[in-house]
């Protein structure tokens, strides 16, 4: 005897063609194989206690709190079980009900959607990024004197430029530009100088074919990057900091990388806490989809980053790592950066340039849950621990 871990619709397609199943039968016995949970924040008692019954009815399981089954709580979160074939089911139920329940139904049957396959390609200046076949690697230029791991090492724009051509020799997808350092507590740099950091690095590199992105938190410093060749935005305060980024990133048409982050870096570790991790990230995400939304950016430009390191303790960074896979449901590509931070120093208690395979095991392991960029320093060996974790997490 074996037990097989069914993860998704199409293994258990495989295992029942493997059994030689009738074709017919691997249709409507696939979805029965695979098992879901699903969480919901806060939902009406009254409608909670319909879906409960519709989904008993068709023998899975919600659970609600015990005030919602008394009516003593007007609301209540909900853990639904069951097959997909029961959640589908239970979705054709809840669109012809009353209740708020069709409401239910959609974001059930997008989230569930969204969690089995990988996000739509994005289309970055000359090139397409593929979701789902290989893992893209975003190399990390910090042309700061006060980075963490490697500050003032390419403040000089030749040693920045020599270390983005290594960045390029070693299989970087994207370089990730920055001119002001984000480690806790780093001090605010005038936008003067972060261009002065900056714009010359991408002007320099604006003819090579490379994806670039502009680390900043600045719409003066993403507009002028922009122009000088930058294609993407990576904003660790989710289009927040700056009320002008939203608009700056509509005008180029370009995509932004949405990153959580608790407060601000100067005040970020001082005891984060959270209500519920996950959920809390992911409500943040939600608004500022809704922020790039009101501002004319295309949904499908937007990455979602849940910001390794920025407002966790090292508990809530290794729970995100674990659960990465629980903010597919947003539909949108995810990127990670955990490269030399300092969970991995704490666990390991290594200085960062003794943190390689401590990054590479976080690497394969948010493969592994679904990411699909990851920001790294040392690219030639993150590209090769990516390239063998993608040959096992994304074969079929
Ligand atoms: C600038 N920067 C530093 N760490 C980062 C991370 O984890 N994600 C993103 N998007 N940017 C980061």
């Amino acid at each position: 005897m074996r037990i097989l871990e069914i993860k998704d619709e199409k293994r258990a397609q495989r295992e029942l063609q493997k059994l030689g199943a009738d074709p017919q039968g691997v249709t409507l016995m696939a979805p029965k194989a695979v098992f879901r949970a699903v969480r919901l924040k806060k939902v009406r008692s009254v409608s909670a206690n319909i879906l409960k019954q519709e989904m008993l009815s068709l023998g899975g399981e919600a659970a609600t709190s015990y005030g919602a089954i008394n009516l003593s709580s007007k609301y209540t979160p909900l853990l639904i079980t069951g097959t997909l074939k029961q959640f589908r089911q239970l979705i054709a139920k809840l669109k012809i009900h009353q209740f708020g329940l069709p409401r239910i139904a959609e974001t059930l049957e997008q989230s569930l959607k969204n969690y089995d396959q990988s996000p739509p390609p994005i289309k970055i200046g000359p090139r397409t990024l593929r979701f789902g076949q290989r893992t893209y690697i975003m190399g990390i230029l910090n042309v700061t004197p006060d980075s963490f791991s490697d500050g003032g090492k390419f403040h000089k724009l030749e040693d920045a430029l020599s270390q983005a051509h290594r960045l390029i020799a070693a299989g970087a997808d994207i370089i990730d530009i920055g001119g002001e350092s984000t480690r806790p507590g780093a001090k605010n740099v005038p936008v003067h100088e972060e261009l002065k950091r900056v714009i010359p690095v991408i002007s320099a590199l604006r003819k090579k074919k490379i994806l670039i992105s502009i680390d900043t938190r600045k719409a003066a410093v993403a507009e002028a990057a922009l122009s000088a060749g930058a294609h993407i935005i990576n904003d660790i305060s989710a289009l927040r900091h700056d009320p002008r980024m939203a608009k700056v990133a509509a005008k180029y048409k370009v995509p932004v990388i949405l990153m959580h982050m608790l407060k601000n870096p100067k005040t970020m570790q001082k005891n984060p806490v959270y209500k519920d991790l996950i959920f809390d990230i992911m409500t943040y995400f939600q608004e500022s989809l809704e922020i790039a939304g009101r501002a004319g950016i295309k949904e499908n430009r937007l990455i979602i980053d849940p910001g390794f390191g920025f407002g966790k303790t090292v508990e809530h960074n290794l729970e995100i790592l674990k659960r990465l896979k629980e903010f597919k449901v947003l539909g949108r590509p995810i990127l990670i950066g955990t490269s030399r931070k300092s969970t991995i120093g704490k666990i390991l208690s290594l200085p960062p340039s003794e943190r390689l395979m401590g990054t590479a095991a976080t690497v394969a392991i948010a493969i592994s849950n679904g990411v699909d960029i990851i920001r790294v320093h040392d690219v030639a060996a993150m590209k090769k621990a990516a390239k063998m974790t993608d040959a096992i997490v994304r074969r079929l």
